[in-house]
C-alpha cells in the first residue's frame, strides 16, 4: 500500500477522508436502503475520487432507533446491511485500490436490546449490571441528577426502570443506555470489539462521542442555569483519558499505523485538544466549530486561528469536516449557490489537516425535503441522509422506493452526467483531490494565513521548495488581487481548468484559487 507521503509521515496525516453512510450510498438489492456490497460495487468510484481511507457508518446489529448508532452487537453485520462476508470483500475491496477502511465505534452506549442490557435489567445483581450506570432515584424522587440526553430538549438523560425502581443513564435516546467505562470487565469486552474488527485488516476507527466514556464519578448535578443542553456536550471526566490511552496502547500493538478519529463533541477547540494527549491518545479528533462557522472570510479566519492556535502547540494534527450525516449539507447552510459550494471545496481540500469529505457533498447535493411522514430521524437529521443518486433518469441507479426521498436537482447532480461533465463539482473534487497528491505542500505543508482583502481569505502552503497560495473570495463581487497574492493558477473552483497556467490576479465573486507563487520554481 502507497504508505508514506514522503517516507516519514504515518499515512492519515494529510490524507482525504471520504464518509460513507451505507444507507444511502448504493443498494445491491433494490431494497432501497444501501448496503454493503453496494459500496464494494462502487469502490471504484470512491478510489477514482482521489481520496485515501473511507470511514463507514454502523452497519452493526441494531434496532436502528438511532440509525446504527444504538448498537445490539459490535461485532455482526446487520442484515439489513449483508453479512461478514459482505464487509470482508469490501475490505479486500479497499485495500486492492489502496483505500484504508475506517469503522464505526460507538463506545459510549449500547442499544438497550444489547444482551449485557438485557441481563443488567432481568438481574440487577448480574455482574453486567455494573456496565451501564443505574442509580437509586434522588433522594426526594426522581432522577439521580439533572443531566438532560440529546435529541429532546431539556429530557432528563435518565429513565426509571420500573422492576428494580432505579434509573439508568442515557446521553441520548432512552433506547441508548450509557456504558459504565469504570468497570474494567466492560472496558476489557469493549476492547475485546476492537479486535474482532482490527483482527478482520480494519486499518482504524471513528470512534463516536468517546469524550463521553468516562463520567464524573459522583454524577454531581450540572449548573442549573446549563442543564437544558444535553450533558453530553459539557462532559469532560479526566478518566476518559486513561481509557482512550489504553485504546490507543491497543491500536498501536497491531502493525500498520491503526488509526483513530474521535468525535468530541465539545465546542471548544482548546477541550478537544486534550484528546490528543501527549500523541498518546486519539490520533485526530473531530472539531466542530468548523461546522458552526458562517460562510464569511473573517469567521473563518477567526476559526483557523483559533484552530491551530489550540491544536499547533500540541503538534496535533487538525481535522476539516463541513459537512456529516449529523448536519445540514454545507451548501444548504451556506444558503444554496452552487458557486459558494464550490469555493467551499477548495477551502475543505486544501486547509492544514486531514479532511472529511461526506459522500454527495462532490456532487453538490442540498439537502433533501423530507415531508412529516416519511420522516425516520428521532434528531431532524434526516435531509443530509438522502440516497445518492448514481444514474441520470429516476430511480436514480436506486429501486422504485428509497427508505428516504431523493435529495433535489438530481437531473444533474447524479454520478453519471457529473462524470461526463467536464466542469461538474464532482470533477473539481477530483482535479483539487489530485492536486493534494501531487503537492505535498497541499497535503503536509506548513500552513500561514496571509494578509488579504476585506472578504478575502488567504494563506501559504509550503514544503520543500513548493510554495502554494489559496485565495477565496467570500463575497459575490469581483475583487483584484495585490501583487503578493497573485501567482500562476493550477485550480479555480470555477469552470473546467481549462484556464490552469495561466497567471491569476484577480478573483471572481465566490470563487477560490490555489496558485504557485510566481517566481517559485515550476512545477515538477
Ligand atoms: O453524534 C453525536 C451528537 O452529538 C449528535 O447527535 C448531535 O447531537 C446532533 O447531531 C445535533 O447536531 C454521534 C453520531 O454521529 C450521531 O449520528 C448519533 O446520533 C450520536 O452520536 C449518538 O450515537
Amino acid at each position: 500500500m502507497d504508505d508514506d507521503l514522503d517516507g516519514t509521515e504515518p499515512w492519515w496525516r494529510g490524507a482525504a477522508f471520504y464518509q460513507v453512510y451505507p444507507r444511502s450510498f448504493a443498494d445491491s438489492t433494490g431494497s432501497g436502503v444501501g448496503d454493503l456490497a453496494g459500496i464494494t460495487e462502487r469502490i471504484d468510484y470512491i478510489a477514482d475520487l482521489g481520496v485515501q481511507a473511507l470511514w463507514v457508518s454502523p452497519f452493526f446489529t441494531s434496532p436502528m432507533h438511532d440509525n446504527g448508532y444504538d448498537v445490539e452487537d459490535y461485532c455482526a453485520v446487520d442484515p439489513r446491511f449483508g453479512t461478514l462476508a459482505d464487509f470482508d470483500a469490501l475490505v479486500a475491496a479497499a485495500h486492492a485500490r489502496g483505500l484504508r477502511v475506517m469503522i464505526d465505534w460507538v463506545p459510549a452506549h449500547t442499544s438497550t436490546a444489547h444482551p449485557w442490557f438485557q441481563r443488567a435489567l432481568s438481574d440487577p445483581r448480574c455482574p453486567e449490571r455494573d456496565y451501564y450506570v443505574f442509580r437509586d432515584p434522588a433522594p426526594g424522587g426522581g432522577p439521580p441528577n439533572n443531566w438532560t440526553c440529546a435529541f429532546e430538549e431539556g429530557a432528563p438523560a435518565w429513565k426509571l426502570d420500573d422492576e428494580s425502581g432505579q434509573y439508568y443513564l442515557h446521553s441520548f435516546l432512552p433506547q441508548q443506555a450509557d456504558l459504565n467505562w469504570h468497570n474494567p470487565d466492560l472496558r476489557a469486552a469493549m476492547h475485546g470489539t476492537l479486535r474482532f474488527w482490527l483482527d478482520r485488516g480494519v486499518d482504524g476507527f471513528r470512534m463516536d462521542v468517546i469524550h463521553n466514556i468516562g463520567k464524573d464519578p459522583a454524577l454531581g448535578d450540572r449548573d442549573p442555569a446549563l442543564a437544558a443542553l444535553p450533558h453530553m456536550l459539557f462532559n469532560d471526566d479526566p478518566s476518559t483519558h486513561r481509557y482512550v490511552r489504553e485504546i490507543r496502547a491497543l491500536l498501536d500493538s497491531y502493525p500498520g499505523q491503526r488509526t483513530s478519529v474521535g468525535e468530541v463533541f465539545l465546542l471548544d477547540t482548546a477541550q478537544v485538544a486534550t484528546y490528543y494527549g501527549q500523541g498518546d491518545e486519539l490520533h485526530m479528533c473531530f472539531n466542530f466549530p468548523p461546522l458552526y462557522t458562517e460562510w464569511k472570510a473573517e469567521a473563518w479566519r477567526g476559526c483557523i486561528e483559533a484552530t491551530t492556535g489550540a491544536l499547533d502547540p500540541l503538534g496535533a494534527w487538525p481535522t476539516w469536516v463541513l459537512s456529516n450525516h449529523d448536519q445540514k449539507r454545507h451548501r444548504t447552510r451556506y444558503g444554496g449557490g452552487i458557486e459558494r459550494a464550490r469555493a467551499a471545496a477548495v477551502l475543505l481540500l486544501t486547509l492544514r489537516g486531514s479532511p472529511f469529505i461526506y459522500q454527495g457533498e462532490e456532487l453538490g447535493l442540498l439537502d433533501a425535503e423530507v415531508p412529516e411522514q416519511r420522516v425516520v430521524d428521532p434528531g431532524g437529521r434526516d435531509g443530509c441522509r438522502a440516497p445518492i443518486p448514481w444514474a441520470d433518469s429516476a430511480p436514480w441507479g436506486w429501486g422504485e422506493s428509497t427508505w428516504l426521498p431523493m435529495p433535489p436537482e438530481c437531473a444533474t447532480r447524479n454520478v453519471a452526467t457529473q462524470l461526463a461533465t467536464p466542469g461538474s463539482m464532482l470533477a473539481l473534487y477530483r482535479r483539487l483531490l489530485a492536486l493534494r497528491r501531487r503537492c505535498p505542500a497541499l497535503s503536509v505543508g506548513s500552513f500561514q494565513l496571509l494578509d488579504a482583502p476585506a472578504g478575502v481569505l488567504a494563506y501559504e502552503r509550503r514544503h520543500g521548495q513548493e510554495t502554494l497560495r489559496v485565495v477565496i473570495n467570500f463575497e459575490t463581487g469581483p475583487v483584484a488581487l495585490p501583487e503578493g497574492l497573485r501567482g500562476q493558477l493550477l485550480c479555480a473552483s470555477t469552470g473546467d481548468a481549462g484556464d490552469a497556467g495561466g497567471t491569476c490576479d484577480a478573483l471572481l465573486g465566490e470563487q477560490a484559487v490555489v496558485l504557485r507563487c510566481l517566481g517559485a520554481a515550476p512545477e515538477r
